[in-house]
């Protein structure tokens, strides 16, 4: 299996001040194949302006890949926050740009997020979670503009709840339906390492839920740190290219301009 890190945000992003080369300079040292940075997109994220300024994006990271193109593949990438409230500017926004990978990712429902919490106010966990799996399944039928789904199981991160766990029983329709739908547009899921904070052994999602999206037919996964600072690069990468063999992946899949690289 190769290494890799596709989950990456830099100074770039609203929520980061981290240089792009001490990343790639920390992959290089840690023996990776392929980076991918993925900085965040969001059209109506409340409060934080999650805009991104490609006419210094795309300079920056080029310049990069092409210095250390002898050690290291550098791929740039887009997070970008699916919103089924601005369908049109994120399908124009993500091919306004030569993208090698985007991430599709749900951070706002209906103009309410989970970091401040304004999503969870007057709900029942349970109602959170069914209508953040609810929303993420018609995001994933909408959307075609990503390739892989970032962080399935995020919410679990948030809330004003003492146990912030998933009971994924009580979704497993819902999330069967979100791995059929990747699966029939030939797209991937990733496993966000981020997760291994709050579930110690696993990331977001748990890896029976990866295992699930290989027996129903998948393929193509990808395993990213969702770092905001150089010291989390790479961080549990190699614990779930582990988890991926035992399971049956061959390989993680890599991308260029959207499309596997083959
Ligand atoms: N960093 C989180 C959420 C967030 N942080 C919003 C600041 N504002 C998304 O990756
Ligand atoms: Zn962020
Ligand atoms: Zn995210
Ligand atoms: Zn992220």
């Amino acid at each position: 299996m190769r290494k890799i890190d596709y989950h990456l945000h830099t100074r770039f992003s609203f929520d980061s001040e981290a240089n792009p080369e001490s990343y790639i300079q920390k992959a290089i040292k840690d023996g990776f194949d392929e980076i991918c940075f993925t900085d965040h997109r969001d059209f109506d994220y409340p409060i934080d302006p999650f805009e991104l300024d490609l006419s210094s994006y795309f300079p920056t990271m080029e310049a990069l890949r092409d210095q250390y193109a002898n050690q290291i593949k550098v791929k740039i990438g887009v997070e970008m926050g699916l919103d089924t409230d601005h369908i049109q500017e994120i399908n124009d926004f993500v091919a306004s740009a030569p993208f090698d990978f985007v991430i599709g990712s749900i951070h706002v429902i209906h103009h309410t997020e989970f970091y401040y919490g304004e999503y969870f106010k007057n709900k029942t966990k349970e109602e959170a979670h069914k209508e953040f799996f609810l929303e993420t399944l018609k995001c994933v039928q909408t959307f075609d503009c990503f390739n892989i789904l970032g962080h399935l199981d995020y919410i679990m991160r948030y809330g004003p709840y003492t146990d912030k766990s998933v009971d994924h029983q009580a979704c497993q329709d819902i999330i069967d339906e979100i791995l059929l739908t990747l699966i029939k547009k030939g797209k991937g899921i990733e496993v966000n390492t981020s997760g291994y904070k709050v579930n110690k052994t696993c990331g977001f999602p748990n890896f029976d839920i990866i295992k699930r999206y290989y027996e129903l037919g998948g393929r193509i996964v990808t395993v990213g740190s969702d770092s905001h600072v150089v010291e989390t690069v790479g961080s549990h990468v190699e614990d779930v290219l582990k988890a991926y063999q035992k399971i049956g992946f061959e390989d993680v899949t890599t991308f260029t301009k959207r499309k596997k690289d083959s």
